[in-house]
């Protein structure tokens, strides 16, 4: 966890509010993490979303799971909450009537898939059905605003979750800006989507909050408050020099990055 990031202080001194609970689709108490690395499941496709697949539980991070598709390579690991409609139990979807499906890039001829299937499963761990939970329900209308600060996935890195504001809202979606990052890291996203969290959740689930990049951003994006328009462009952000290490995969340019799914942590 960061010793020096401390999200009171933090709100302090950057004059902004914590977005509602109630704006998030995330469960007020995160899920708990029952999964074991090993541990086999179902999951759709993120490259390919209408397959379903094999998975397997690589690594756990506080309520989410790092997965990799069994037949895929380890460069497109993805990362899912415990409680995703993304996961399921190994039967779902052949109890639906559906077909597991080899993932985008399966490293084999597709003929062998339906033996690598077999070999797959066989002897498998299984995920038992108890430790998916329920997705929470959408929350209805989008209650963000612009200046609210969260913490969400940095979709370049999606192992990482961040000190964020919102840059901008409109209609159901929200312009997620990463503070002291100058832009590089930003997106648009729904106000229900998965990757954005209350402030707190971090601390909640155990998971390792970054600290905020240390470029001073002049934007809007920065924490505005109506009281005080003087200080908007005041304080550059916390340096993470002073806290926690640096974010990894230095050296690797922001702006130009793949596709999410990097191997490293
Ligand atoms: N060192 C990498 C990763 C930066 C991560 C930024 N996030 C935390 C918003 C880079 O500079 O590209």
């Amino acid at each position: 966890k960061s010793e020096q990031f401390n999200w009171d202080d933090y709100l302090k001194e950057t004059e902004s509010v914590a977005a509602p609970l109630h704006c998030f689709r995330q469960s007020r108490i995160p899920p708990k993490n029952d999964f074991k690395v090993g541990m086999k499941l179902e999951a759709h496709d993120p490259r390919n979303v209408t397959s379903v697949c094999i998975a397997t539980v690589i690594g756990i991070t506080g309520a989410r799971l790092r997965l990799r598709l069994d037949g895929s390579d380890n460069k497109n690991d993805f990362w899912r909450l415990v409680d995703s409609s993304d996961i399921q139990p190994i039967g779902t979807c052949e109890k639906k009537g559906g077909m597991l499906q080899p993932p985008l890039g399966f490293q084999m001829n597709a003929s062998s898939w339906p033996m690598f299937l077999l070999r797959t499963l066989n002897g498998a761990e299984i995920a038992p059905a108890a430790f998916f939970k329920k997705e929470p329900p959408k929350p209805v209308p989008n209650c963000f605003k612009v200046g609210m600060k969260l913490e969400a996935i940095d979709r370049k890195n999606p192992y990482l979750i961040c000190p964020a504001t919102i840059g901008d809202v409109k209609g159901d979606e929200v312009f997620v800006t990463f503070d002291g990052w100058r832009g590089a890291f930003d997106y648009w996203c729904r106000c229900d989507s998965r990757d954005i969290f209350p402030v707190g959740w971090c601390s909640l689930t155990g998971d390792a909050l970054q600290p905020p990049g240390n470029n001073v951003s002049i934007t809007k994006s920065s924490a505005k408050i109506q009281s005080s328009p003087s200080k908007v462009t005041r304080r550059s952000m916390q340096s993470p020099q002073k806290s926690a290490p640096v974010p990894a995969q230095r050296g690797r340019k922001p702006g130009r990055g793949k596709p999410p799914g990097q191997s490293a942590v």
